[in-house]
């Protein structure tokens, strides 16, 4: 009985949330989903990709070569790419505009836009939809990144393969009105392919060659192409390592995992079980800033007036949840 009012609460605040969110229940797990029977599809994979990611490797361990020979002010701008473009990522279309989990001012929604073409991961709307599916058919064959097909296919395997046929028929179903009425996004949208070889390669390249006579090749393979590479794996990490190494405090009956080293190369995005289990928490985990420099940075950007409306899960219902579902860790943490 006892159990029993706990879960009501628990989905008190879904639906609650759901409502502040402008009814928005797409990125929420969806327990009834069944994987089809029979076998599975054969693997198409995509050539152009593979090349592209292969060179794109090969061209960071270059810019890792060339470490030593580039200039103090090269490494910091390079530090700087990878912090701005991992923002536009993790408070832009993950915090943002696949969970809504905060409201953002026109100023920051166009700053964030920039920010993820300097990441390059897909323009934002298709990232959204991604993610969305990711959530609600999390490992299944509806999973874009499904972490039950193993580490490497979960990492980067999944963008060098055809999609699963069930992740375009279940996308294909999703609520994407909101990102679809943001004119930002859809501008970004339209405009893709030159916003990303102007801000994700050709900005980060031109700085330090013209400002400082930094070389081109230190300036291409540093700032653009090794600052890409780290920024991608350390994304990807959140989907292979983080739903396969750490601790399941608060749902022990999914993959995703509590992993503090993701989190701290994918400024606080590695509270995975977490994540998962409140999905529209602005914060994605229960301490603050701790690992977690987007929430601090939303933080700042709600104190200079540029954002509002933070999704903060009650610890009341946190602790509930921990005490129903989680795997008892959180008690030697
Ligand atoms: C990249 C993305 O790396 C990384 C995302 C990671 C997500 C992380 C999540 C963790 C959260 C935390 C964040 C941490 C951040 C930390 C930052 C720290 C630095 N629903 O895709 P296509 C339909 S990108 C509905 O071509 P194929 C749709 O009609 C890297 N429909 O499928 C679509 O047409 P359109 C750079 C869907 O042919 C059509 O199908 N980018 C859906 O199977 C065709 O879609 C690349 O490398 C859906 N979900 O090809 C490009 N999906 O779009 C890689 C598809 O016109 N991608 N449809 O509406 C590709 O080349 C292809 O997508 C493919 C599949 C070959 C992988
Ligand atoms: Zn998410
Ligand atoms: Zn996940």
């Amino acid at each position: 009985r006892n159990g029993d009012a706990v879960v009501e609460k628990d989905l008190l605040s879904h639906e609650d949330l759901a409502k502040d969110r402008g009814d928005m229940i797409d990125d929420i797990f969806d327990e009834t989903y069944r994987e089809k029977e029979g076998p599975k599809p054969p693997l198409r994979y995509v050539w152009r990709n593979i090349i592209l990611m292969s060179l794109l490797h090969l061209g960071a361990i270059l810019g890792l070569v060339l470490i030593p020979s580039a200039k103090i002010q090269t490494l910091a701008w390079a530090i700087l790419c990878f912090l701005v473009s991992a923002l536009g990522i993790t408070a832009g279309s993950h915090r943002l505009w696949s969970h809504r989990s905060y409201k953002a001012t026109l100023p920051l929604r166009i700053f964030l836009t920039i920010a993820n073409s300097i990441a390059f991961q897909n323009d934002i709307y298709e990232w959204v939809r991604d993610h969305r599916v990711h959530h609600k058919f999390s490992e299944t064959d509806a999973d874009p990144h499904n972490a039950t097909r193993g580490f490497f296919f979960s990492h980067i395997g999944w963008l060098l393969v055809r999609k699963h046929p069930d992740v375009i028929e279940k996308g294909q179903k999703l609520d994407l009105s909101d990102v679809k009425a943001d004119k930002v996004v859809m501008f970004q949208r339209r405009y893709y392919k030159p916003s990303v070889v102007l801000l994700c390669f050709t900005l980060p390249t031109v700085v330090p060659w013209y400002f400082w006579d930094e070389s081109i090749v230190i300036s291409f393979f540093i700032p653009a192409i090794l600052r890409y590479t780290i920024g991608l794996n350390a994304t990807w990490l959140v989907n292979s390592a983080a739903h396969m190494f750490g601790n399941r405090p608060y749902d022990q009956n999914i993959n995703p995992r509590e992993n503090p080293l993701v989190s701290l190369g994918a400024l606080g995005e590695g509270f995975h079980n977490y994540h998962h289990t409140f999905p529209y928490d602005y914060s994605t985990s229960e301490f603050g800033w701790r690992f977690n420099i987007t929430t601090a940075f939303i933080d700042l950007m709600c104190l200079l007036g540029l954002a509002s409306d933070r999704k903060k899960v009650s610890k009341e219902v946190i602790m509930a949840r921990k005490m129903r579902t989680g795997d008892g860790s959180h008690k030697s943490g």
